[in-house]
């Protein structure tokens, strides 16, 4: 076997799992609202000789030689990310979300210090703040919760807390909450107690590239994106800010850094090494792609469609967290179904039905998070295989039928049918074969 030779030569059996994997993506739906289509594109960059560089430092300051290209690779992914956002500064190096949000605190905070976050079970993320994650053992996280009726995020309360625990940072996100975000609202609260605006737009960065959700710009500090959720680019992450520190004197007067030098001393030498060169450019094929005005369309439908699902849905009985669904995502409520805690097994036998999304807490779930009593789902993927609202009709449909039916095999082994023969007609990477 030489070095040279094609994966398929050189390792059947991982070549085989990968082959498995496209088959399955290709005859299914996938709704995990964070998981997406790359284009080929963008694959090609990540499997291209940029994955054998070294190139510590920034363009131009690098400790190793050989970066003429490499320089331009990531001066190219920082410009597009800025003209995608109109951020004041980028720094495309972090590996992925929860590094990124980690090098955010690095930067701003010191141990101990207080910080707001959207609590996980309403929500929120693992590095915003719980307990058993760096951000809450490391920080004093006093979380937010949405409202029990209505299960909105209420800035007023929000206020309150923030003012009576006088913190330094708060933080704006969302990964299971179905509706937009005030980011107007949240940096109004941070500069009435001089706290730090701290975005993760992880989830939405499509939609607000595309027009389709508010954006956190110019009202926040400092935004961190995954790059791989509806933006539809590669594995990986970055951090936009402001270059200048607004709360320089309050909290960092010793310092000569603004705020972008310290966002990049977090990010290298601070908490990371070499950064991913093959994923840099990848990710700057991926910002040249959400800067083309059909990424606008895209973003549009991506809502279009998620609303037409939570429709049908709601149309076939069931019950969504808030309501609907103004973004990408919903949390179905299982327990007006007399599923209390069985988000798992529903999770099961979509998967059996060749359906694909995940188990979720819904709001003051009295379950577990091991065995929740929600699903969550959304449209970002089957968006970018072309579906749209008459599709959406279907899988809810078929969804609704999986609820109802989810202990008899052969209904899901024929919804699992259906799925397969209406996944055929939307196929995701065209001429490659899978489905032959
Ligand atoms: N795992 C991601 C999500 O599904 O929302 C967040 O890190």
């Amino acid at each position: 076997m030489g070095l040279m030779n094609t994966l398929e030569e050189d390792d059947r059996q991982v070549a085989e799992l990968i082959l498995k994997e496209s088959k399955r993506i290709e005859e299914g739906i996938e709704l995990i609202p964070s998981e997406n289509f790359t284009s080929k594109a963008v694959m090609q960059a990540l499997g291209s000789v940029f994955t054998n560089k070294y190139s510590e430092g920034y363009p131009r300051k690098r400790y190793y030689g050989g970066q003429e290209w490499v320089d331009g690779i990531e001066e190219l992914a920082i410009e597009r990310a800025k003209k995608l956002f109109g951020a004041e500064h980028v720094n495309v190096q972090p590996y992925s979300g929860s590094p990124a949000n980690q090098e955010v605190f690095f930067a701003l905070m010191n141990l101990g210090e207080k910080f707001m976050g959207l609590d996980l079970s309403c929500g929120g993320h693992l590095t915003h703040g719980s307990p058993v994650n760096f951000s809450g053992k490391h920080y004093k996280c006093i979380p937010y919760f949405v409202d029990r009726e209505t299960e909105l995020i209420d800035l007023d309360e929000v206020r309150k807390a923030a003012k009576k625990e006088n913190v330094k940072m708060i933080i704006s996100s969302l990964t299971a909450y179905p509706r937009k975000l005030d980011f107007k609202g949240f940096q109004e609260i941070c500069d009435e107690v001089g706290a730090y605006h701290f975005a993760d737009i992880s989830h939405i960065a499509g939609l607000i590239a595309g027009g389709a959700h508010e954006s956190p710009f110019p009202f926040t500090d400092v935004v961190t994106t995954t790059t791989h959720k509806t933006l539809r680019g590669p594995r990986g992450a970055m951090i936009m800010c402001k270059v200048e520190d607004r709360l320089h004197d309050k909290y960092h007067k010793d310092s000569q850094k603004n705020l972008a030098q310290l966002i990049d001393s977090a990010v290298f030498p601070g908490l990371q090494g070499g950064p991913h060169d093959n994923n840099t450019a990848a990710k700057a094929v991926a910002f040249g792609e959400a800067l083309q005005p059909e990424f606008k369309d895209y973003a549009k439908q991506i809502v279009r469609n998620a609303k037409a699902l939570a429709d049908e849905l709601m149309a076939k009985g069931l019950r969504l967290t808030t309501g609907g669904t103004d973004n990408h995502l919903m949390v179905i409520d299982l327990r007006p179904k007399g599923l209390t805690g069985k988000g798992k097994e529903l999770q099961h036998a979509m998967d059996e039905a060749g359906i694909t999304l995940n188990k979720n807490t819904v709001p003051y779930d009295p379950a577990s998070p091991f065995n929740p009593s929600g699903l969550r789902c959304g449209t970002p993927a089957i968006t970018t295989r072309g579906m749209k609202e008459s599709e959406m009709k279907v899988i809810g449909s078929a969804m609704a039928k999986v609820i109802d039916n989810h202990p008899n095999a052969s209904v899901l082994a024929k919804i699992r049918e259906e799925i397969r023969e209406l996944s055929k007609q939307f196929p995701i990477y065209p001429g490659m074969g899978i489905l032959e």
